[in-house]
């Protein structure tokens, strides 16, 4: 007997795409007048911390074959597509002169994509900051929340003919835990007081920014992008279930509620307060960032976090970090995405769609990154094309929930996946591919993959069956 198949559609207008960053896709040429980033200085000076010493130089040379990139959006089925600007390219010194050749190229890019008819949705921040100013002490700093309203509102400047929706920060508690709590991104510092600082100013910064987008075309739209991904308490007892309230108030609730309802919680604000952390701020700050939210949400999702009450006192002797009051949970029988290594829980998706619908007014939002990362995807090439099955069947087990939730009221305008072409990923270089075009390395050239294909199909029946 062969079960009947179900079909999922989508909502009228439901936009399908993905997105990249500059970082990761662009690549340099010389003489493109880009300025050193945080991440081309700290390869200059640890290549060894990056996947097989691969650094920002190359990626996946967007710069360079940008025309021929946006002509695969309409083959893969696009109607949206997010790419970043990077600030080092723009404004080399992160103040101060423009980068004409980066204008031009920016708005030729933009250009292109409005030409497409495929919607831009353009990330001013990526993990990315020049490095000029990371060497006056970065976000730790107010100098570079100036510096950065005024870089936004320049893009504003220069791009809003162009561009009418924007991000101000992609997944801002990754810098934040990278940087200054987990030594995984430059500088890698181990404290905690600069961890708090750094977002407390990166919130500023984005409300600056959305304060300078409505200043200059009071039409556009901006949002921020955050990994909003559930804290899930081992157990229901009552340590278990506190353990996952404080994680998730500093992982996802830190920038959520000052970016939504433009006030931090205050049980965030006491414990921070409580530990000796509390930055510096000023009540005219604080009144930025109240009046000064977001229209709507980026939301990108690829694991839960699963915690528990910490099983041995705190090491009082350690510098102070959020697992003070939990710790992570291996949870037994969990789906794996074998690949890569992390964890697979679809209905994830459906929980945070809830979450903003009952808790934060049931804002706009689009899920603006899901994917699936596979170490040596090439072993999966049949007849030159990558048969990524499991990346089609990873979408549709994550849009089935997706859909659950719009039909229960979930105000979701959009699926973006991670990522259009195969590109650099950070530390861990190329070594996982999430594209639904294949990339090669040696030639630079493009393949779109089995999933780039399936992808368009379900772009233009807006849902698919299952
Ligand atoms: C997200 C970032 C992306 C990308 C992705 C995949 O958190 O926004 O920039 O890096 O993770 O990560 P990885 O390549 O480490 O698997």
């Amino acid at each position: 007997m062969t079960k009947e198949k179900k079909l999922y559609q989508f909502p009228e207008g439901f936009l399908w795409g993905s997105s990249t960053s500059g970082p990761q896709s662009e690549g340099t040429v010389p003489g493109d007048g880009k300025g050193m980033s945080n991440w081309d200085y700290w390869f200059s000076i640890e290549p060894e911390r990056f996947h097989n010493q691969v650094g920002p130089s190359q990626t996946s040379t967007f710069y360079t074959n940008y025309k021929s990139d946006i002509e695969l959006l309409k083959a893969t089925g696009h109607t949206i597509f997010r790419p970043s600007i990077q600030w080092s390219r723009l404004i080399p010194d992160g103040v101060g002169e423009v980068n004409r050749k980066a204008v031009d190229f920016y708005r030729d890019v933009f250009k292109r994509i409005n030409e497409t008819g495929v919607k831009l949705i353009v990330n001013l921040y990526h993990f990315d900051i020049p490095y000029a100013l990371q060497e006056k002490g970065g976000w730790e700093t107010k100098e570079t929340v100036e510096a950065y309203e005024n870089y936004a509102r320049t893009c504003f400047e220069l791009f809003g003919d162009l561009v009418d929706t924007w991000i101000t920060f992609n997944e801002p508690i990754v810098p934040v835990e990278c940087g200054y709590l987990g030594n995984y991104h430059y500088p890698g510092k181990v404290d905690a007081k600069a961890a708090v600082q750094v977002a407390y100013n990166t919130q500023l910064a984005s409300a600056l920014a959305v304060k300078a987008c409505h200043e200059t075309n009071p039409e556009h739209k901006i949002c921020v992008v955050l990994n909003l991904t559930p804290a899930y308490p081992r157990s229901q007892s009552e340590e278990d279930v506190k353990a996952a309230r404080i994680a998730e108030l500093f992982q996802t609730k830190s920038f959520l509620d000052p970016s939504v309802l433009g006030e931090y919680p205050r049980e965030l604000v006491e414990i921070i307060n409580k530990h000796g952390l509390t930055p510096d701020y000023t009540d005219e700050e604080l009144a930025i960032i109240k009046e000064h939210t977001v229209d709507f949400l980026g939301v990108n999702y690829y694991q839960p976090l699963r915690v528990q009450a910490r099983t041995t006192p705190w090491d009082e002797s350690q510098p102070f970090m959020p697992n003070y009051y939990f710790q992570g949970y291996d949870m037994p029988g969990k789906k794996i995405n074998p690949h890569r290594g992390w964890e697979i829980y679809e209905p994830g998706i459906y929980d945070i769609a809830m979450n903003l619908k009952e808790n934060y007014g049931n804002i706009d939002w689009i899920l603006t990154e899901n994917g699936m990362g596979v170490e040596g995807e090439e072993k999966f090439k049949v007849d030159g094309m990558i048969q990524d099955d499991y990346r089609i069947e990873f979408i549709e087990n994550h849009l089935i929930e997706l859909h659950r939730a719009i039909e229960e009221g979930a105000n979701c305008h959009g699926y973006m996946l991670w990522t259009f072409i195969d590109c650099w990923s950070w530390l861990n270089a190329y070594k996982n591919r999430y594209g639904l075009v294949e990339l090669d390395l040696e030639t630079q050239q493009r393949t779109i993959k089995k999933s780039g294909h399936w992808f368009k199909q379900l772009s233009e029946q807006n849902g698919f069956e299952r």
